[in-house]
């Protein structure tokens, strides 16, 4: 059975939510998130980060990568556009926008913000990244003007990579109802059972 480590408030929370949509079985290897800040790597898990999958001989971190993995080995083809078809370079570039561009801006004020008590001396990196993160947002508000789901009429596990990070940033306080789409379509994943359990 595939093994999830897991704590919570970590990008462990998508592979649970993506988990429980597709309701798999799996443990749940779960501790408490290392806050020592002071260097990277310091989880309780054999990549030092979360999340970190193990499945028979497979072990895997990197939650986009873990995503793909799961849906190609226990997906039949649920949560993912087929490949080829009209929503499928969408659902990739959302795919891969959440770790690749959007999670930056999240990721400095985390540091800046939490780990850190001295936000006032780094005004400008501040302000400079709350600008990335609204351009970020700019693009996510057109998406969703156009559709309700950010790659398309459909759920996919492009929600669950983009909804976590999303999600971190309504928390910090980085999303603001300037973006009422966005808001809306936190709120709305949020409600989702599958999400609820993987937060508790
Ligand atoms: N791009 C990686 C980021 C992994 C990552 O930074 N995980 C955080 C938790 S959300 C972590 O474990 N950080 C602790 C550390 O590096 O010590 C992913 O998407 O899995």
């Amino acid at each position: 059975m595939l093994k999830l480590h897991y704590a919570p408030l970590t990008r462990s929370v998508r592979i649970r939510w993506l988990l429980e949509e597709l309701e798999l079985e799996y443990e749940l290897l779960r501790s408490e998130y290392n806050r020592d800040g002071s260097r990277g790597f310091a989880q309780d898990t054999p990549s030092g980060q979360y999340p970190y999958i193990e499945d028979g001989d497979v072990a895997l971190s990197e939650s986009g990568a873990i995503v793909q993995y799961v849906l190609e080995r226990y997906g039949n083809g649920r949560l993912e556009p087929p490949i080829g078809s009209r929503n499928r370079a969408a659902y990739l570039y959302w795919l891969h926008f959440a770790e690749g561009t959007a999670a930056n801006a999240i990721n400095t004020t985390v540091w800046l913000t939490v780990y850190r008590d001295d936000a006032d001396r780094h005004q400008e990196i501040i302000s400079a990244v709350r600008d990335s993160a609204n351009t970020v947002f700019g693009k996510v508000e057109t998406a969703l003007s156009l559709q309700p789901y950010i790659s398309g009429n459909e759920f996919t596990a492009a929600d669950i990579m983009m909804g976590f990070t999303l999600g971190s940033a309504k928390w910090l306080q980085l999303l603001t109802d300037a973006y009422p789409k966005t808001l809306e379509y936190v709120d709305r994943l949020f409600a989702r059972p599958a999400l609820q359990k993987s937060l508790s």
